[in-house]
């Protein structure tokens, strides 16, 4: 790889980021054309169902009157060799007649995986694939549900809290608002917003009664709610009934599910052990509806049901650096009889905002 393409594919990377979550369950893909150190054209992922990245740089390309033959396409995934919802963009890339393609991560989608990347060399184009580790990473990183979900078939769970240092997430009068500072708030709206579903429990509704919601961020779309209600207590007017659509997931049928369902709620039933949810029904679920990532803000009970169960892939945990000294914690465990009982978490960053921390485990 020379200096060049490092340059152009990191530029196919930046592009990338710029396709919105409206792109879910579709990845964020870059895509510029270069030649000679000029650029043809650039396009990145529409939303789904829309033109993929390479089109939208072929099409750029065509509208500035420039003809791409013998150019290279840098892209920051393979190039699809699928007919989806919209047809292979490696056919497109060699109909176009691009003569080189380099490409900073492969596809993990079973469809497309090496796939796309043969099609191009049994077309006679070079192909450079992945040529460097850290810009594949990065482009893993801004995907990281399509690429769970792509391998394991479950969306990305990500699990966000908010606690003083002695991990208290409210005192003992029920009072938690608010433990951590506005910005490190809006960092948590910022998760919320590249969610695909806000998970919560009915816990959670009946305290705080919070309305999910993202605040203070432009977005094209609210993300969808949903709320493990094992006896379909949420309120109809519980202020998760505004905004965006609400799933009511409960253990065994009652009189209020109907009700819920009259107000234009979603509701299913996931029976689990002991008159609960089942909480990996629900996680399965959410995979088989392509969904990549789920953001979940939940008091203690169902936050640690879900980390027990080993349903959560990723955890944001935002200190206030102050102490609380009683009150609610963040995670209920089932008591442990020795320390080594206790499953480490790999820390993957931590980061100071504002006058608080953010912890992200994994
Ligand atoms: C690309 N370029 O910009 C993206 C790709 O149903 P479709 O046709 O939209 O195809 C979706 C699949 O295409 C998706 O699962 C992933 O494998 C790939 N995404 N591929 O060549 C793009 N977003
Ligand atoms: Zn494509």
């Amino acid at each position: 790889m020379t200096e060049q393409d490092q340059h152009w594919l990191q530029h196919a990377v930046r592009l990338a980021e710029r396709a919105g979550i409206e792109t879910s369950p579709n990845p964020r893909v870059g895509c510029v054309i270069v030649r000679q150190g000029q650029v043809l054209g650039e396009g990145w992922t529409q939303p789904v169902g829309q033109a993929h990245a390479e089109v939208q740089a072929l099409r750029d390309a065509q509208q500035h009157g420039h003809d791409v033959r013998g150019a290279t396409a840098y892209v920051s995934l393979e190039p699809c060799s699928h007919f989806g919802r919209t047809p292979p963009c490696a056919f497109g890339l060699r109909d176009a007649g691009i003569a080189r393609v380099v490409a900073a991560a492969g596809d993990a989608n079973p469809l497309v995986s090496g796939k796309g990347f043969a099609i191009l060399r049994d077309a006679g184009i070079d192909v450079l694939a992945e040529p460097d580790p850290a810009l594949a990473q990065q482009v893993r990183e801004m995907n990281i549900g399509f690429f769970h979900r792509m391998k394991t078939g479950l969306p990305w769970v990500r699990l966000k809290m908010a606690a003083s240092l002695d991990g208290r997430t409210a005192l003992p009068n029920g009072q938690s608002q608010w433990i951590t500072s506005p910005a490190a708030r809006e960092d948590g709206h910022r998760w919320r917003a590249r969610a695909d579903v806000i998970l919560t429990g009915i816990g959670t509704v009946l305290a705080d009664n919070p309305q999910l919601n993202v605040r203070g961020i432009d977005i094209p779309r609210q993300p969808p709610k949903w709320v493990i209600d094992s006896g379909f207590r949420t309120p109809l007017q519980a202020g998760v009934m505004q905004g965006a659509a609400l799933t009511v997931v409960g253990a065994s049928d009652n009189p209020q599910r109907l009700a819920l369902q009259n107000a234009g709620v979603q509701t299913l039933l996931m029976p689990g052990a002991a008159g609960k949810v089942d909480l990996q029904e629900v996680i399965q679920v959410l995979g088989s509806q392509q969904c990549n990532e789920v953001h979940v803000e939940a008091g203690a009970a169902l936050s640690g049901a879900l980390v027990h169960e080993g349903l959560v892939n990723e955890i944001l945990l935002y200190m206030a650096p102050k102490f609380l000294g009683a009150g609610a914690g963040v995670l209920a465990l089932p008591e442990m009889q020795h320390v080594n009982q206790a499953r480490m978490w790999q820390i993957h960053d931590t980061l100071q905002i504002g006058r608080d921390i953010r912890l992200c485990l994994r």
